[in-house]
């Protein structure tokens, strides 16, 4: 639903930028030149969605179903966007929240003995600007007193779809969950119109069984499920990816070791919000100090996980303090054989330029969500001064 209002937002909202200093900068231009081959949205192949199957969970073809409607893009509780807005507004927050989730996030729930079980929309570790929501399991078997959350790594529509009036029972006879779904493919991109794309079904009648085995396997016992190792690129079969001494579930930067060097100090004022970036040339002598180190910070519940696509050792090595990074190399990220959109939010920050003709100066680009920025460094006796050179809200 976020994404509807943002991209309604964005329309509105003027695009503007600060002042744009102009540096010149080879590296610059060859590093986009190389990237200026823009790849617009093609349908997949219908074969390729029809053979899909899910790296966890089983589904099979079943006779009786609820044949697929795109009304039920809508979970139970949002018959149409400007009802959920109404009653958001007019309903006591109280009443809005089953096991700690908002209802409006529930697809389907079910109760059974003291068990009770539901499946509902989340956007943990996806992109949330322009994308499609995640599917999770909230799972109680005490009455609903204490409830485990689990993570599918089910992206709604990226192909399967899973329906919120599943004729059968959400809880099976083995106490695992079930519901329907069927496979679609998606046939236009999300950015525009309203960030809403049309799908076409494929296959219909599908019952997709979600094990709570498989939901809760941990095989190295990180504290991450393999299904969300999967979703980390992180080794389900390794407590300590990259054998800096963290965990992977403490780990906020658990693909690479954090390794301090000269660049990674600039990357990391930039990631952490440093107070000694400048927001102009003048009034602002701060320096990033080279010898200052940042205490390492572990990640917590609320701890955001995003994506950055990176050749550069500099930004690979970070120790970030406010989210858990997810770096991936671009051979790494390219050569991801899942081919649906759908990926953890991205932040782009691109390499360090050299300045042309000047010594020890730099230039680099940041952009997340609808932000973007550009930065100035150079290196003094005392450390990098860093300056913001343009921003930019599209
Ligand atoms: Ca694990
Ligand atoms: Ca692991
Ligand atoms: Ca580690």
């Amino acid at each position: 639903m976020k994404n509807y209002l943002t991209m309604l937002l964005l329309l509105l909202l003027p695009a503007f930028s600060f002042a744009q200093e102009d540096y010149e900068s080879k590296e610059r231009e060859e590093y986009y030149d190389k990237r200026k081959t823009f790849k617009s949205f093609k349908p997949l192949n219908k074969k390729i969605v029809s053979n899909y199957y899910d790296d966890f969970f089983k589904f099979v073809e079943v006779d009786n179903y609820m044949p697929y409607n795109d009304t039920l893009f809508f979970t139970p509780y949002q018959d149409s966007i400007f009802q959920l807005r109404l009653e958001y507004w007019m309903t006591d927050s109280l009443v809005r929240y089953i096991g700690g989730i908002d209802k409006y996030q529930i697809l389907k729930q079910e109760k059974k003995g003291s068990v009770e079980a539901f499946v509902y929309y989340d956007s943990k570790y996806v992109e949330t600007f322009i994308g499609e929501p995640e599917l999770w399991v909230a799972h109680s078997e005490d009455n609903g007193k204490t409830w485990s959350y689990y993570y599918t790594g089910i992206v709604q529509k990226q192909p399967l779809f899973v329906k919120w009036n599943s004729s059968y029972p959400l809880i099976n006879e083995q106490g695992d969950l079930q519901i329907e779904a069927c496979l679609l493919r998606q046939m236009s991109s999300f950015i525009m119109p309203f960030g809403a794309p049309s799908y076409q079904l494929v296959k219909d009648g599908l019952l997709l069984t979600l094990d709570l085995e498989t939901l809760r396997k941990d095989s190295d016992g990180d504290g991450l499920t393999d299904i969300v190792e999967t979703k980390f690129r992180t080794d389900p079969n390794n407590d300590d990816t990259d054998g800096d001494g963290i965990p992977d579930n403490l780990d906020m930067n658990p693909r690479f070791a954090s390794n301090r060097t000269d660049k990674s100090i600039i990357f990391e004022a930039l990631i952490n919000d440093d107070e000694n970036i400048c927001y102009g040339f003048e009034d602002c002598e701060s320096v990033l100090s080279i010898d200052e180190r940042p205490e390492v910070h572990s990640v917590a519940d609320t701890t955001e996980t995003i994506l950055i696509v990176t050749d550069e050792p500099g930004l690979q090595n970070i120790q970030p303090r406010s989210f858990r990074v997810i770096i991936l190399t671009t051979e790494e990220y390219e050569s991801n054989p899942r081919y649906f959109q759908n990926d953890l939010c991205r932040m782009r920050i691109s390499p360090l330029f050299k300045v042309d003709g000047e010594k020890d100066t730099y230039i680099f680009d940041y952009g997340f969500n609808t932000w973007g920025a550009g930065y100035w460094v150079k290196k003094t006796e005392k450390g990098w001064r860093v300056v913001q050179t343009y921003m930019i809200i599209s």
